[in-house]
């Protein structure tokens, strides 16, 4: 069975349910999507001024009918025919004033006509089974509707418009191309000469490089709202806090001139380079037997070691914290502090003052650029499953040698295609769609 093609497509019922955010608007719309003939038929019962052959496209002005048939507003009505849609299927949007009460009183009216209240991301799922889109672009409607930075928006909208997608189908042709080539070897041994052979295995290793390549493009795959953290770390009194305040731009830590005034480790969101970012201030590290500020340094060795980058703030002429005290594995960026101070200028550290702004846009950039290795380079976002897919598919086509047998090759590389047919839905089961489209919102 086409696994595409399941209950979400087929069940035959009229979908409704507001495709505008809740609340208070200018216009609310809602939409109604389902068997040709079905939805303009319900539609007409409730906004009877809609034509018997209606224009697709076209927008009719007509009375919004409730349960009951008394009026409930006034508004647009256009009719999509299938398979011109955005499901794929008949389409008709009511665009009603934007109160909830009118919303709701339509939405009611439709299901007591005979249509169903969609589950989320339903008229999604059934553009994907009707073929309007793949699992990928699917997935970026998704992201690009909750994106709260430009990154995410601008990552998402690579998904949405395929940039991901276009990738994978190139290597799926790819490999299926491979695919026949060794099937073909199968079936004919003898004929097949040996350059058969070691061109499939060459197109192979460089489909995988391509994967591997692909999924670094896509970044660590966070998923969705789970933004990078950046902790700032180093000795009592560096001026952690003072940065920390000069970066969001607002006096968020206190901050006095006694070594040890943070204890809590502080984070707040904000946003460098177009990517929201969480910023975390820690107490300043040092041996200490005070019971609060030795709780203080604890916390911010744990905020240290969930870091994406750590920033270690160093006095002119201070010290850094030493090696041991920060974690492993976690990408430092050492700044001087407090250039506006005489003190010991060492080379290549980025110097910044709080205090002037000296150096805070180049410290912008530079975590922006340092952020990259785990937001990812590409034109869009990769999120975990799809990075995974893309690594698993690399991974089935690893340890193959010119010598093995084409048996073996072959079923190396059906499973890569079986990977990658998860990211754009060819191989996505019924259960992997259900889990991914729970997440969207009703009416998506
Ligand atoms: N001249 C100058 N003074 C600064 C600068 N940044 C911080 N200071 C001063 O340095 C002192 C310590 O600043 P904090 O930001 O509290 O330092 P901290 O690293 O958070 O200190 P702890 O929380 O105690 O670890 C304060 O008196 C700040 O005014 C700077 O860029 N220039
Ligand atoms: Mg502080």
């Amino acid at each position: 069975m086409a696994p595409l093609v399941g209950d979400a497509a087929g069940d035959g019922d009229v979908l409704v349910a507001r495709a505008t955010p809740v609340g208070t608007g200018a216009l609310a719309i809602v939409r109604l999507s389902g068997p040709a003939g079905r939805v303009l038929a319900l539609a007409r019962e409730m906004a009877p001024r809609i034509p018997a052959r209606p224009q697709a496209r076209r927008a009719y002005l007509s009375p919004f009918l409730d349960e009951e048939g008394s009026v409930a507003d006034e508004g647009l009505v256009l009719w999509f025919a299938s398979p011109a849609s955005s499901t794929g299927e008949e389409v008709v949007e009511l665009q009603a004033h934007g109160s909830p009460a009118v919303v709701e009183l339509l939405v009611a009216s439709a299901v007591s006509r005979g249509a169903r209240r969609a589950r989320p991301g339903e008229f999604t799922r059934r553009a994907l089974a009707n073929g309007k889109i793949d699992l990928a672009r699917a997935e970026g409607i998704g992201l690009l509707a909750g994106a709260a930075s430009r990154g995410e928006a601008r990552r998402a909208l690579g998904l949405v418009r395929g940039e991901l997608s276009r990738k994978v189908a190139a290597l799926r042709e790819e490999l299926l191309g491979v695919l026949v080539e060794l099937e073909a070897r199968l079936d004919f041994a003898e004929d097949v000469e040996r350059d058969g052979e070691t061109s499939a295995l060459a197109r192979i290793v460089s489909a995988r490089a391509a994967l591997r390549l692909l999924a670094s493009e896509a970044g660590a795959g966070r998923a969705p709202g789970v933004v990078p953290t950046v902790v700032i770390v180093g000795a009592p009194n560096a001026g952690k806090s003072t940065l920390f305040n000069a970066l969001l731009g607002e006096d968020r830590a206190l901050v006095t001139e006694l070594a040890g005034t943070t204890r809590d480790a502080v984070a707040e969101m904000f946003e460098v380079e177009g990517e929201r970012v969480r910023l975390v201030d820690t107490a300043g590290l040092r041996e200490t037997t005070e019971r609060l500020e030795r709780l203080g340094v604890e916390a911010a060795g744990r905020a240290a070691a969930g870091a994406d980058l750590l920033l270690v703030a160093r006095e002119a002429g201070g010290e850094s914290p030493a090696r041991g005290d920060l974690p492993e594995g976690v990408p430092v960026l050492v700044l001087e502090t407090k250039a506006d101070l005489p003190g010991e200028r060492r080379d290549g550290e980025l110097r910044v003052s709080a205090r002037t702004g000296e150096g805070l846009t180049a410290l912008r950039r530079e975590i922006g650029a340092r952020l990259v290795s785990c937001l990812g380079t590409g034109e869009f976002g990769g999120l975990p499953r799809q990075r995974e897919a893309l690594l698993s598919a690399a991974a089935a086509l690893d340890g193959l040698g010119a010598e093995g047998p084409a048996e073996i090759a072959a079923g190396a590389v059906r499973a890569g295609l079986h990977a990658l047919g998860e990211i754009t839905g060819e191989t996505a089961t019924e259960e992997l769609l259900d889990r991914i489209f729970s997440t969207f919102c009703v009416g998506k």
